[in-house]
């Protein structure tokens, strides 16, 4: 079942309706924001030069660094007075990106959830539990409005009072939950001390996302909970979930192209890759009005299949991102991603779902120290697993940590509300 026909609709036709929006956008933001004018005049694009969606490539890119620069509304292309709602996302270092929405804008975005949830299977008849943050985070507000849309029954618990989410989860029996893959886990976690197996609810799905997930660890999820792990993608400076979701084929994540127009390029030059390589995600808008953005610099790395699904959508699939440009680790020559690390480590039995890197410089040579935490009631020889978790990831990787820890279920810091830290890079 889709939400919106144009869920399937032929490529022609959609061509059609990007290249309409493509122009509207890039005239609406050289109009509007004094940045895009001068990005535009200095690349020498005028917006009658965008007259196909392919001319998307003439234009230049949007980086987060932008968004900083232009703190707090530089990117706003209407007036306070059209805003109807802020978000900011926060990062780690430096200023907020601030994004406003029009009553118009958080239409789009709240049709972009419900189609994420009709393809995750999700109805009217439904309880979704709701326990990604609200605030200024997009996750809880997001999901929350295309959860109301679809006629489903939201249950706002927001971050956070896990006990209270697994009472609720039993007592209002519902069927979808929706948080990061690290408080999913948790949650089974704080429930089985409580004496309650989620596996024996009747939730059937997990939207999980605002986090990477690699398949090992959606494995975990989906066998501690008892459930299908349906992975759901966005970010604030585009609109917040709701860019892209799972159907329930799990094949890739369906990017709604009508109102998000997706490239993958080489984050070194920034030149398109061929269909299906890797590459860095870059997201331009196509129908937002208060915050138009022109070719953003994810940093998400992904994959594009424009086949169409078993499930009938046309809209072109991106692959899981299970890594970002910037938390490539460089460890004496060795280039690896955390997650490279997760995949290799989860595919023991006798350890947890929980791990930490942490980097260190020492004598001016950069070191990794991987803490991996055993299974609960784990009896066997910790030198032994430790051994094969080794050599493991010397033939997957060619690579072997400076030291690797194995700890006692439980030792390592669960994260509650916000999202999981995994690499502490002290250097
Ligand atoms: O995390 C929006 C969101 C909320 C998505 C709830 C899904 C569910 P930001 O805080 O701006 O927005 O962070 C965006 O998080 O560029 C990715 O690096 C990462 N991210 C988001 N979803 C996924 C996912 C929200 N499904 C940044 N898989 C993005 C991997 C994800 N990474």
């Amino acid at each position: 079942m889709v939400h919106r026909s144009v869920e399937t609709a032929s490529r022609e036709d959609l061509r059609e309706i990007q290249t309409e929006r493509l122009r509207e956008t890039v005239r609406n933001a050289y109009e509007n924001v004094p940045f895009y004018r001068d990005a535009l005049d200095d690349a020498g694009v005028s917006p009658a030069d965008v007259e196909d969606v392919d001319d998307v490539r003439k234009l230049p890119f949007t980086t987060k660094e932008d968004f900083r620069d232009e703190y707090p509304t530089g990117l706003f292309a209407v007036e306070m007075d059209d805003v109807v709602r802020i978000h900011a996302s926060s990062g780690t270092t430096g200023k907020p990106k601030i994004v406003g929405y029009t009553q118009a804008d958080l239409d789009v975005w709240t049709d972009a959830v419900a189609r994420c949830l009709v393809a995750a299977g999700i109805g009217s008849e439904d309880v979704v539990q709701n326990a990604y943050g609200y605030g200024l985070f997009t996750g809880g507000l997001g999901l929350h409005q295309g959860i109301e849309e679809i006629g489903a029954t939201v249950i706002p618990t927001g971050g956070g009072g896990t006990q209270r989410q697994v009472e609720m989860l039993a007592d209002l029996q519902s069927d979808a939950i929706a948080c990061t893959p690290s408080y999913a886990l948790y949650l089974a976690e704080t429930a089985a001390e409580m004496g309650v197996d989620v596996r024996e609810l009747p939730v059937r799905a997990v939207l999980f996302g605002a986090e990477p997930c690699t398949e090992p660890m959606r494995e975990e999820i989906e066998e501690r909970l008892g459930v299908t792990g349906i992975d759901l993608y966005g970010l604030s400076e585009i609109v917040g979930p709701g860019v892209s979701i799972e159907c329930l084929e799990q094949d890739g994540l369906h990017v709604w192209e009508d109102r998000f127009y997706p490239e993958v390029v080489d984050p070194a030059t920034g030149d398109p890759v061929e269909e299906g390589e890797e590459g860095e995600l870059v997201l331009t808008t196509l129908s937002k009005q208060a915050v138009p953005v022109l070719r953003y610099r994810t940093g998400d790395l992904t994959t594009l299949n424009y086949e169409t699904c078993d499930c009938g959508r046309t809209a072109v699939r991106m692959d899981n991102v299970t890594g970002r440009t910037d938390d490539l680790l460089i460890v004496r020559g060795v280039n690896l991603y955390p997650s490279e690390i997760e995949s290799v480590v989860l595919e023991f039995d006798d350890v947890a779902p929980y791990y930490r890197i942490d980097l260190r410089r020492e004598d001016e040579l950069d070191t990794l120290e991987l803490t991996v935490e055993l299974e609960e009631g784990f009896d066997g020889s910790v030198a032994d697993v430790r051994e094969r978790i080794l050599t493991r990831l010397s033939n997957v990787l060619s690579f072997t940590p400076d030291d690797l820890t194995l700890v006692e279920a439980g030792s390592i810091a669960r994260t509650e509300v916000g999202k999981v830290q995994r690499v502490y890079d002290h250097r």
